[in-house]
């Protein structure tokens, strides 16, 4: 591998968005000791995941780390890429799961934390907690955002890369050279996020590239290059009403005068 540059890009913040949350059912369920152990009564699993179409989140997030309630064996469970980042357990009682994420090394960045509180009971409207119940099933997410400013020179490159939306796609034969060809099928598009910079973009509006936050950028940078040239001409269109205005209040003066 390269070493990894430190130099950073500037004027630059990428994002990315995730889901963290909960799934919880009520014991006996498939998928959990039988019996379960004594006391417990649910069945429940806490997740860091990538959003159903997104980029796949192992571009940036290497390493997760979840802090238990002191009451389990071995509180803290780390859980490495490529992971399913999650853990599943069997208990009686909801408490805060803290969470650490670890970023890729060439990010240069510290680990961020987040709590992730469980939800093992039905919640919301009374027709959704019926719905849960009957399905046993709950399920406690949220969207989380982090934030790379000035990411470095590689972690921005893999962050731009075609390649996060691999996972959604299809292996299909081989491409040119060694590497297979991963292709679309079905429905499912790379939609929940725009993409940093489109495939085929050489730059500039109308080059023909997806929509892309590049373009984004280039297009808001037109729009308010725009809406400072209305603004010049409401401002002139401004003085000339007053022009005007003053004008006639003199002529109305004059008239009233004579
Ligand atoms: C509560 N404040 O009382 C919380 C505590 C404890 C969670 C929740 C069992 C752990 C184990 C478990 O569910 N602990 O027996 O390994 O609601």
């Amino acid at each position: 591998m390269a070493p990894t540059s430190s130099k950073r890009v500037k004027n630059t913040k990428l994002t990315r968005h995730f889901l963290i949350g909960n799934e919880a059912h009520l014991l006996p369920h498939p998928g959990y000791p039988e019996p379960p152990p004594e006391n417990h009564t649910k069945g429940w699993k806490v997740y860091v995941r990538p959003l159903p179409n997104g980029p796949d989140i192992t571009t940036w997030l290497k390493k997760v780390q979840f802090k238990l309630h002191h009451t389990y064996n071995d509180a803290s469970r780390t859980i490495e890429a490529p992971g399913p980042f999650e853990v599943q357990e069997t208990g009686y009682g909801e408490f805060g799961v803290e969470i650490r994420l670890y970023f890729a090394p060439e990010s240069g960045e510290k680990a961020v934390y987040r709590e992730h509180y469980l939800v093992l009971a039905p919640y919301g409207s009374e027709e959704q907690k019926t719905r849960q119940e009957r399905e046993n099933l709950i399920v406690a997410e949220r969207l989380e955002t982090v934030e790379f400013n000035e990411p470095t020179v590689d972690f921005f490159k893999t962050l731009t890369s075609e390649d996060q939306f691999n996972w959604l796609k299809v292996k299909k034969g081989r491409g040119k050279g060694k590497k297979p060809d991963f292709v679309f099928e079905g429905d499912v598009e790379p939609n929940a996020q725009l993409p940093e910079k489109a495939a085929a973009d050489t730059g500039g509006l109308g080059s023909g590239g997806a929509w892309s936050v590049l373009y984004e950028r280039q297009v808001v940078a037109q729009l308010r290059e725009a809406e400072k040239v209305l603004d010049a001409s409401l401002d002139e269109e401004r003085r000339g009403m007053e022009e005007r205005r003053r004008r006639m209040e003199e002529l109305g003066m004059a008239v009233a005068a004579k």
